[in-house]
C-alpha cells in the first residue's frame, strides 16, 4: 500500500533532479525552426543539442548516484536510481531514461580478478554459458587469456596449449572475446545478452541479479527456496554478499557476491519534434571520488 505513494514521490524527485541537471545551458540550445534551405543547419543543431543533452541526462545521472552513495553502502530496486525517469517534457521535446545496475550481470573479468583464476567464478561461468548455448570449456580458455600468469591449470604452457600467446590481461570490451582462441561472432552475440564487461572484476549484486544468475551460482537450492530468497530481498535487502548463500542453504561462493555496486547503465531517449536520440552510458562510481561517465554511445532512436 506504501510502496506505489513513495514511488511517485520517488519519480517526482527524479523529474526535479533531472531538470536541475538540465539548467539553464539547454533551455537556449533548444531547437530553433529553420525554413528549408538551411536543412543541414539544422541538422548539425539537432546534433548539437541532442549532445547538450546527453550532457544533461549524464549530469542527472551522476546527480542520482552521488546522492545514493550518501544513503548508505547498499544497493537494491527499492532506491530512487532504479525508478526510471517517465518521459519528461522539457522545451521542445522530452527526455526519458532510466539506470541499470551492470553488477546485476556477470563481469567476464570476473574469471581472474586481479590477474588471478578464481574458481567459484570459473564453475558459475560455465553454468551461465551452457544456458547460453556456448560450450563450458570455453571458460577455462577465458580464463586463461585474462589471468596474468602464463599457465594453464594442467600446468602446461598457455602459449603451447592454445598455440599462439594470450592477452593475459582483463578484457577492454566484448568483442576482445573475439580474439580469444574459439570463440566466434555468434557466441559473442549470445554471451553479449546478459554478460558485460567492466574494467575490473566486479561481483554480482546480489540484491539486483536476476533469477537465472542466482539459480546458476547455486543449483542445489530448490526453486521454492529461490522464490523464497527473492521474497526476503525484496523486504529486506542482502546487507552483504555472503546471505544469499546463507538464505538458500549453501556455502558462500568466495568473492562471487556482494551487496553493492560501483558501475551502472544509463539509457536516455530524447526527442524533439523531428529527431529522436538514444543516449547510452556507463558510469562507474566509487566511494571517494564523484561518479564518472566511462563510456557513452548515441545514436538515433
Ligand atoms: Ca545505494
Ligand atoms: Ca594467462
Amino acid at each position: 500500500m506504501k510502496l506505489p505513494r513513495h514511488r511517485s514521490r520517488g519519480a517526482a524527485l527524479v523529474i526535479a533532479m533531472l531538470l536541475t541537471a538540465l539548467g539553464a545551458a539547454v533551455a537556449v540550445q533548444m531547437i530553433v525552426p529553420l525554413s528549408g534551405w538551411m536543412e543541414r543547419e539544422y541538422r548539425a543543431r539537432d546534433t548539437q543539442a541532442s549532445y547538450t543533452l546527453a550532457d544533461a541526462a549524464s549530469s542527472w545521472a551522476i546527480t542520482v548516484l552521488a546522492a545514493d552513495l550518501r544513503l548508505g553502502p547498499i544497493d537494491h530496486y527499492g532506491e530512487l536510481w532504479a525508478i526510471a525517469l517517465p518521459p519528461t517534457p522539457v522545451e521542445g521535446g522530452t527526455i526519458e531514461g532510466r539506470i541499470t545496475d551492470l553488477q546485476a550481470r556477470f563481469n567476464l573479468n570476473n574469471l581472474a580478478p586481479r590477474g588471478v583464476k578464481s574458481a567459484a567464478n570459473v564453475t558459475l561461468a560455465k553454468a551461465l554459458f551452457t544456458q547460453l548455448g556456448v560450450p563450458g570449456n570455453l571458460v577455462d580458455t577465458l580464463a586463461d587469456a585474462i589471468d596474468r600468469d602464463e599457465l594453464t591449470d594442467d600446468g602446461q604452457s598457455e602459449s603451447q596449449r592454445y598455440g599462439r600467446g594470450l592477452r593475459n590481461a582483463p578484457l577492454m570490451r566484448f568483442a576482445d572475446l573475439l580474439d580469444v582462441p574459439g570463440f566466434t561472432d555468434g557466441m559473442v552475440r549470445s554471451l553479449a545478452t546478459t554478460m558485460v564487461v567492466l574494467p575490473e572484476a566486479s561481483p554480482i549484486n546480489a540484491n539486483t541479479a536476476p533469477r537465472s544468475l542466482i539459480a546458476a551460482a547455486f543449483p542445489a537450492a530448490s526453486s521454492d527456496a529461490i522464490d523464497k530468497m527473492l521474497l526476503r530481498r525484496s523486504q529486506q535487502p542482502f546487507a552483504n554478499g555472503n546471505e544469499v548463500a546463507g538464505l538458500l542453504g549453501q556455502s558462500t561462493l568466495d568473492g562471487v557476491f556482494s551487496a553493492n555496486s560501483q558501475y551502472f547503465a544509463v539509457e536516455a531517449v530524447i526527442r524533439f519534434e523531428r529527431a529522436a536520440h538514444r543516449v547510452q552510458l556507463q558510469i562507474a562510481r566509487s566511494l571517494t571520488a564523484r561518479p564518472r561517465v566511462i563510456s557513452r554511445l548515441i545514436s538515433n532512436a
